[in-house]
């Protein structure tokens, strides 16, 4: 049985692959496990059928057999540790690209969802320029150290792995902002990702879902 995904019928991004669904996607096309998407309106993920997958009522979850979870890098583990590619087999390496996952989570991202958020949050406050500027600090902070960890290496840790995939990822949410062009090496690491055959099918694949919710409107 395919595993089935849930992601926006009509996703803000407008198919730029910006949603976590995205992350999914391309994990499973880089194992190579055919899955299903059931798409949902903002209505439906506020529902007690998607909260019963989903307390937080978002996208996305993922359904195999008797199992649902939520949390896009937990289900990208769960697929990473279950099917070959996108983590290494030796033991320290292995936990050197979970090790990535996490920092692309929990020390790459927050600053960034706060630039992306703060125009749609605080726009009108006096602070806001101040504010906007500082975040943009923080954001060009941990930039910065990963640009120097990655030097002129092709991925973060030897092969290309599930770390790679969240670290890319991520940095496509300053996608529009000029941030990422500066640090040459980590623009280029994200051409990388995006030039991948996995990362391709899983983009073509999202944008057709925005494709047809538009056709359709
Ligand atoms: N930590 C969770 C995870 O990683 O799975 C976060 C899940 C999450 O925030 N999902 C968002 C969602 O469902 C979609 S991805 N939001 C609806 C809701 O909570 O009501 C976030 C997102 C949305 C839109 C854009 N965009 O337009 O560019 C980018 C990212």
């Amino acid at each position: 049985m395919k595993p089935v995904i849930t992601a926006f019928e009509c996703s803000p991004d407008e198919g730029q692959g910006l949603a976590r669904d995205m992350r999914v996607r391309w994990a499973l096309e880089e194992v190579g496990l055919p899955y299903e998407v059931r798409l949902l309106s903002f209505k439906a993920l506020k529902e007690p059928a998607h909260r019963a997958l989903n307390p937080f009522g978002s996208i996305p979850t993922y359904e195999e057999g008797g199992l649902a979870l939520f949390e896009s890098g937990a289900i990208v583990l769960h697929i990473a540790e279950r099917n070959a590619g996108l983590l290494p087999d030796e033991p320290g390496a292995r936990a050197r690209a979970i090790m990535w996952m996490f920092a692309a989570l929990n020390t790459v991202e927050p600053p960034i969802v706060e630039r992306e958020q703060a125009p749609l949050l605080e726009k009108h406050r006096s602070w806001y320029e101040d504010h906007v500027a500082m975040i943009e600090e923080r954001v060009r902070d941990r930039l910065g150290d990963l640009s120097v960890r990655l030097g002129d290496a092709d991925w973060l840790d030897g092969a290309f792995s599930a770390g790679d995939l969240m670290v890319v990822l991520v940095l496509r949410r300053l996608d529009g902002t000029g941030i990422v062009a500066e640090y040459p090496n980590l623009a280029a690491y994200v051409a990388r990702g995006e030039a991948r055959p996995a990362y391709k099918r899983a983009f073509a694949d999202q944008l057709a879902v925005f494709t047809a919710a538009r056709s359709g409107d």
